[in-house]
């Protein structure tokens, strides 16, 4: 998955007229995650969603979903559900990404729905960048004619603010921007770094002894 997801990154750096090696040095070294999604049959599946409607927060993602179907893109103002075409896997972009490119490429609205009758699984593989790995536009993506959309941020702070702040929506990189900001103004340590590899490895015990130390450290 990871040398799959390097082999895009090369074509999305050449479409962006960008070095080739941009993108792929760029998540040379990178913290992504597996995830498998179990989706029980539902009595009434009107009346919930198996996922709700939301851009990934990662980079990119790269799905199998199995012969059920479900998954849904949102484009042109509605719902389009996307086939399972055996042995493809569906390539999505996520907010990261949206903010490396400085908004040219667009994350991807998505959700997953369930039905009456079938279990349903789906394989999910998210190109992170490495946890404290600065995300910057790349210099050439910004201009005059698109002035700079995001501020820098790390991997560990977006993950940080989606597992404890805010359930990822279809508005989560706008919602980030503006907590850190307010981080910023308030003179609060966004969690980077070595914390955050601790984070990584650990519990959320460690995570929240390890905030407040450096929360205090910073006073
Ligand atoms: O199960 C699916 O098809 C989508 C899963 C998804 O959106 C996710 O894991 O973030």
């Amino acid at each position: 998955m990871n040398k799959v997801s390097q082999e895009i990154m090369g074509m999305l750096g050449i479409s962006l007229v960008l070095d080739q090696a941009y993108f792929k040095d760029f998540f040379e070294q990178n913290d992504s995650i597996l995830r498998l999604n179990h989706y029980p049959p539902c009595q009434k599946p009107e009346l919930t969603l198996g996922t709700g409607p939301h851009t990934d927060p990662t980079s990119l993602t790269i799905l199998q979903q199995d012969q059920v179907g479900g998954l849904q893109v949102f484009a042109d103002e509605k719902w389009h559900s996307v086939a399972h075409i055996p042995g493809a896997f569906v390539v999505n972009i996520g907010d990261t990404f949206m903010a490396l490119t400085n908004g040219i490429y667009k994350s991807c609205l998505h959700r997953a729905v369930v039905n009456t009758e079938t279990v349903r699984k789906s394989l999910a593989f998210f190109l992170c960048p490495k946890l404290e790995r600065p995300v910057t536009p790349a210099a050439g993506l910004v201009n005059a004619a698109n002035s700079r959309k995001y501020p820098d941020f790390t991997w560990a702070a977006l993950l940080e603010f989606t597992q404890n702040h805010y359930r990822a929506d279809m508005k989560t990189l706008v919602a980030f921007s503006k907590w850190v900001q307010e981080q910023e103004s308030n003179n609060k340590l966004i969690p980077y770094g070595q914390c955050w590899a601790l984070w990584a490895w650990g519990t959320n015990k460690q995570l929240l002894w390890v905030n407040k130390v450096r929360l205090e450290g910073d006073k």
